[in-house]
């Protein structure tokens, strides 16, 4: 073979360094992408990106609205993900539900896939079903939940 295979190997390495150089810019225009798209009225925690259109519905169209763009209502699983929707909420000045209910069982709060809650952050005195009729949750500007009727007109927030 003679040198044969060290020519093949050369060829392979400056590929290879080739394609970490694209890599690198890659990683350069996502970053700025993300950071233009988020930019005032989204955030992102982990991989999951936090945003609003600044419109407004009770829970089904909120949960209508984020489903047709592809994502779901926000529905935080730890307190970074509560903060990242709060920050959204307080620069609109106005709650909004959450993609949490009891509607199957009262008193069990789910996500819309139907698993339980991993993580709650209820006001106090909350979850108190305000008479009789309060399946849905909403996000205060503080952060704070509440559970409320399904049909008021909430800021709508989803996740992706
Ligand atoms: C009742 C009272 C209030 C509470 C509301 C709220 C409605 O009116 O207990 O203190 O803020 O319910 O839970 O969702
Ligand atoms: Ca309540």
């Amino acid at each position: 073979k003679g040198d044969h295979g060290g020519k093949e190997l050369q060829g392979l390495q400056s590929e290879v360094a080739a394609l970490r150089k694209q890599l690198d810019d890659l990683a350069v225009t996502v970053t700025k992408n993300q950071n233009a798209h988020l930019f005032p009225n989204g955030r992102s925690v982990g991989r999951k990106i936090f945003k609003t259109d600044g419109s407004q519905g009770n829970f089904e169209a909120s949960k209508a609205t984020c489903f047709q763009a592809g994502g779901q209502l926000a529905s935080p699983r730890n307190s970074s993900e509560n903060t990242a929707i709060q920050q959204i909420i307080a620069r609109h000045n106005k709650a909004a539900y959450l993609g949490i209910n009891d509607m199957q069982s009262e008193g069990t709060f789910t996500y819309l896939c139907g698993d339980a809650i991993v993580y709650m952050n209820w006001a106090n005195e909350e979850p108190n079903n305000a008479g009789g009729k309060e399946d849905c949750v909403e996000m205060y500007l503080d952060g704070k939940w509440n559970d409320r009727s399904c049909t008021e007109r909430r800021l709508i927030v989803c996740e992706f």
